[in-house]
């Protein structure tokens, strides 16, 4: 079986959170040719950015359903997941969309069930899944988000992934003006006040959202990284094994 590497790239780096679907074509080219040259077992899940927070937003979707929001928020992300497919097959990968909408059921914004045997499939047979935050059906309310964070998580506690990484526009997580090198649980009352939204419309709870998710996963003895996807040669580091960024460590 082909060793797994979950990789997310998030919204802030491949488009401009604060006007309506603007991708950020020239990052997206060059983050598809890095990830070419390094994904071989590759799961590559992507947020949304301004593709699909701004629809969730207007149409009040973490609060109530709306079943029109529902498809365009739905579509919205779909677009984004399409440059984001055709620039990593330009650069020679083998990409495959996979959509969280058709393969998953939220309770209460949390995912209750998800179809996941699929991806050591695709990995073993050379196909590159890529998959992003989305709308999906949630029992309790209807409709629900599920970020990208939220099925890297998932995904790594069913695929046992020898990396996971999560490539943001930040160096990793910050504390007094600095880089964590590392975080555990016990420091989350400390730095927790720090931790800030994203930059524009995001309804899923940037960096603290985040890293809330990374520490549960470490609760569960899988670590994490969280580093700067927006400079060149990151994510080729991250993919070959190298520690950057903050590692969100497991209990000592
Ligand atoms: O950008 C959010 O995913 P994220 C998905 O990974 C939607 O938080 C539809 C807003």
């Amino acid at each position: 079986m082909t060793e797994i590497k979950i990789l997310k790239i998030g919204g802030s780096v491949l488009t401009d959170k604060t006007v309506l679907e603007s991708a950020k074509m020239e990052a997206i080219e060059r983050i598809a040719a890095e990830i070419a040259g390094h994904d071989s077992g590759l799961i590559l899940v992507h947020g949304a950015g301004s593709f699909g927070h701004i629809h969730a937003k207007n149409y009040s979707l973490v609060e109530r359903l709306s079943r029109e929001g529902v498809l365009e928020t739905h579509r919205s992300v779909v677009r984004l997941n399409d440059l984001v497919v055709e620039a990593l097959r330009r650069a020679g990968s083998s990409p495959v969309p996979v959509h969280p909408l058709s393969c998953t059921i939220l309770r209460d914004g949390r995912i209750e069930a998800m179809q996941t045997d699929q991806f050591g499939e695709m990995v073993d047979w050379g196909l590159v899944p890529v998959l992003h935050g989305d709308v999906a059906v949630d029992r309790s309310r209807g409709a629900g988000i599920v970020s990208g964070d939220q099925l890297v998580t998932h995904l790594a506690r069913s695929l046992e992934p020898e990396i996971v990484a999560l490539g943001t526009a930040v160096d990793g997580v910050i504390f007094n003006g600095k880089v964590l090198a590392e975080v555990k649980r016990e420091d989350l009352p400390e730095i927790g006040s720090e931790l800030g939204p994203s930059a524009g419309v995001d309804v899923t709870g940037g960096m603290r959202g985040k890293l809330e998710e990374l520490l549960d996963l470490a609760d569960e003895g899988i670590s994490s990284l969280i580093f700067n996807a927006e400079k060149a040669g990151m994510i080729e580091r991250v993919l070959g094994g190298e520690r950057a960024g903050t590692l969100v460590e497991v209990k000592a």
